[in-house]
């Protein structure tokens, strides 16, 4: 009676195994054989009933079974395990013969590569880079450079007050002042930076960029000539030797005597257009040799110490450089523009 459970049991869980198709079908059977109150754990306990001598015998077969199902169970769980992992294999292909995908390149804006390439030059010439604040006292900005307030010269850059006494710099001059102050001659610095004045066309932006550079050495090793020539130098390393410039007189309150420095126009090349309005060229940087006021407002002993000091405004260098016809598109975030600029 027992035996022929046994065999039946068999036949029936058998056929279950063939027809399971998950992991979970799997678990489902083993613990109906083998639980608790599984088939084969229930006909297991039978063998009490069993006459002693027969015991053996049921025994071995009872675990014939057992062995039997247990092999077709594992043997149905790799087929299934095998079957998900070919059919996640199916799904995950990846075809490695289609062209990649290109990776977008980012790239610095030309307004910092024009300010690495000025410091890179100017540190090659024996300067140091300094940095100052763009919201900056009126005394650094305009006192200590000679412009008293009311003096009529602070005209010539609309500035953006925040109060009576603090502005948002309208040159990186505002440095020298602070660094006079705290450097001892003979020194070179130069310093990158935003700066800000109330001007909007093709060639000023109300936020703009300058690079100060500041030269204090003993009098005698100071002339327009040292200045004239390394303003040159920085000219050349900056757009190639054959690159024209024009030094002009001009006035500034902080030096004496001041020029101002014109290159060739990136659009017309010199011919006269729009943007240069009509003379070919286009005003990059104001400089002259420090008026010894300055040096005296900020501690310097202006018989013994003269200083020479250039201001280049850098957006029109980065115009110049790169053929721009409008100071606009560096703040327009324009991607089809910064492309072309890579
Ligand atoms: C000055 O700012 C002086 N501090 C320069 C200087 C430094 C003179 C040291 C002597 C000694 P100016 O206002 O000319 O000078 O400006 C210098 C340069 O900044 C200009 O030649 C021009 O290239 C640039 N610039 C001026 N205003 C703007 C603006 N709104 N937008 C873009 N560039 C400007």
């Amino acid at each position: 009676m027992l035996l022929d459970e046994l065999k039946d049991t068999q036949v029936q869980v058998l056929s279950e195994i063939a027809a399971a198709a998950t992991n979970k079908d799997i678990n489902d059977i083993r613990v109906k054989v083998f639980g608790k109150s599984g088939v084969l754990t229930t006909l297991s306990r039978g063998m009490r009933d069993v006459a002693p001598e027969e015991r053996p015998k049921v025994g071995a077969i009872i675990n014939e079974v057992k062995v039997a199902i247990e092999e077709a169970l594992s043997a149905k769980q790799a087929e299934v395990e095998n079957a998900e992992l070919l059919s996640k294999l199916e799904s995950e292909k990846v075809d490695i013969t289609e062209p990649a995908q290109g990776v977008e390149k980012g790239a610095l804006h030309p307004i910092p590569r024009v300010i690495d390439k000025l410091c890179d030059i100017c540190v090659g010439l024996g300067f140091s880079v300094v940095e100052g604040p763009e919201v900056e006292s009126d005394y650094y900005n305009f006192e200590a450079m000679n412009t008293p307030k009311n003096h009529p010269s602070r005209d010539m850059q609309d500035s953006f007050f925040v109060n009576e006494e603090i502005v948002l710099r309208t040159q990186t001059s505002a440095v020298q002042g602070r660094e006079m102050e705290v450097r001892k001659p003979p020194f070179k610095i130069v310093c990158p930076g935003k700066t800000y004045r109330n001007d909007s066309d093709a060639t000023h932006s109300p936020v703009f960029h300058q690079l100060e550079g500041l030269v204090i050495e003993e009098g005698d090793k100071v002339s327009l000539a040292d200045l004239k020539s390394m303003l040159t130098i920085l000219m050349k390393r900056l757009y190639g030797e054959d690159t024209e410039i024009r030094f002009r007189p001009s006035f500034f309150p902080f030096t004496e005597p001041s020029i101002e420095v014109d290159v060739s126009c990136p659009t017309c090349h010199g011919k006269g257009c729009s943007l240069c309005k009509g003379t070919g060229m286009l005003e990059l940087l104001g400089a002259g040799i420090v008026n010894p006021k300055v040096l005296e407002l900020s501690g310097i002993d202006s018989k013994k110490y003269r200083g020479f000091a250039f201001g280049f405004g850098l957006d029109r260098t980065a115009m110049i450089l790169n053929s721009i016809g409008n100071i606009k598109y560096f703040y327009k975030n324009d991607k089809r523009f910064l492309e072309q600029m890579k």
